[in-house]
């Protein structure tokens, strides 16, 4: 999945896309770099960023998807707000990725069931204004997964397929550095739950931090080849997707993983049982 992010402030590419015509060129580039699905945005969710207006929103983001999905690229819409959902489905969005999994807007999880279309619902607990005073986990895996699976559970209820459900663990949303490791750590658990599973690490502070000194890191433009990193990690583990702002090195360190997959595989097959008799390989 990219991001296409259609606002002044977001934290890695604010204010580049906000131009209607610049932000569909920018989709056909991600899509001609590999991205299946582009996802888009007009609120900013960084930490401490403030709410936009609804009207505002909608100017942002209908044309931009209504744009995209004419010239045939899969769209996801990026929004808390369910009348934003609405209408970007009305205009060719194929997923709503509500990344408070439907706390923000009561009637969301019913706006999905209603237009019918598959939706991310992602871990959440609160506004981004303050979002980081509640990183307070004793044990974030556990406590992750079942705030998803109650979430979820709204879903399924206002009569939403749970096939159409993806999950995702919300890495940076209420969390500290530590709290997105082991949630990366552990999310064979998440995936264990059934759904499908999401993940954005894209450019994230938790990355930009690694390998600096206490308090310092990377600008968010330098964090695209620790983003490929991890997502070489989430495809290995057979994650559905990853949402990245840079497609193409995402795109190069997939195919490693995968090509590394395949060749671990055949090395395997190729090993034989060591028989007694001999102690030779049976298989030379
Ligand atoms: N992260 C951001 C925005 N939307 N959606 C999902 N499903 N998962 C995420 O981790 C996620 C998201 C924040 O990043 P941005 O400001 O660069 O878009």
């Amino acid at each position: 999945m990219g991001v296409l992010n259609v606002t002044p402030d977001s934290f890695s590419d604010g204010g580049l896309f906000i131009d209607p015509d610049v932000a569909v060129a920018h989709a056909q580039e991600l899509a001609a770099e590999g991205a299946d699905i582009i996802d888009v945005g007009g609120e900013s969710t960084r930490p401490g960023a403030d709410r936009v207006e609804i009207e505002q929103e909608l100017q942002r983001t209908i044309p931009v998807v209504e744009a995209i999905a004419r010239a045939g690229l899969t769209v996801s819409i990026d929004t808390m707000r369910s009348e934003v959902a609405r209408r970007a489905v009305e205009v060719g969005a194929a997923y709503i990725n509500d990344v408070s999994g439907g706390l923000a807007d009561p009637r969301m999880a019913r706006t999905a069931a209603e237009v019918g279309v598959d939706v991310i619902v992602m871990h959440w607990r609160g506004h981004s204004r303050d979002m980081q005073q509640r990183a307070t986990y004793s044990d974030v895996t556990g406590e992750v997964i079942s705030e998803l699976s109650e979430r979820v559970g709204e879903f399924v209820a206002a009569g939403v397929a749970p096939e159409r459900i993806i999950v995702d663990p919300g890495l940076g949303f209420a969390k500290s550095f530590e709290h997105n490791w082991q949630l990366l750590a552990t999310l064979p658990e998440l995936m264990a739950q059934g759904h499908r599973v999401i993940v954005g690490t894209s450019r994230k502070g938790f990355l930009g931090a690694v390998g600096r000194p206490e308090g310092q890191s990377r600008p968010p433009l330098e964090r695209d080849v620790a983003t490929a990193v991890t997502s070489a990690y989430l495809c290995d583990l057979g994650v559905w997707g990853v949402r990245v702002h840079d497609v193409r090195s995402t795109i190069d360190a997939m195919d490693v993983a995968n090509a590394l997959w395949l060749a671990r595989r055949a090395a395997r097959g190729r090993t034989r049982p060591v028989r007694r008799d001999t102690g030779g390989d049976t298989g030379a």
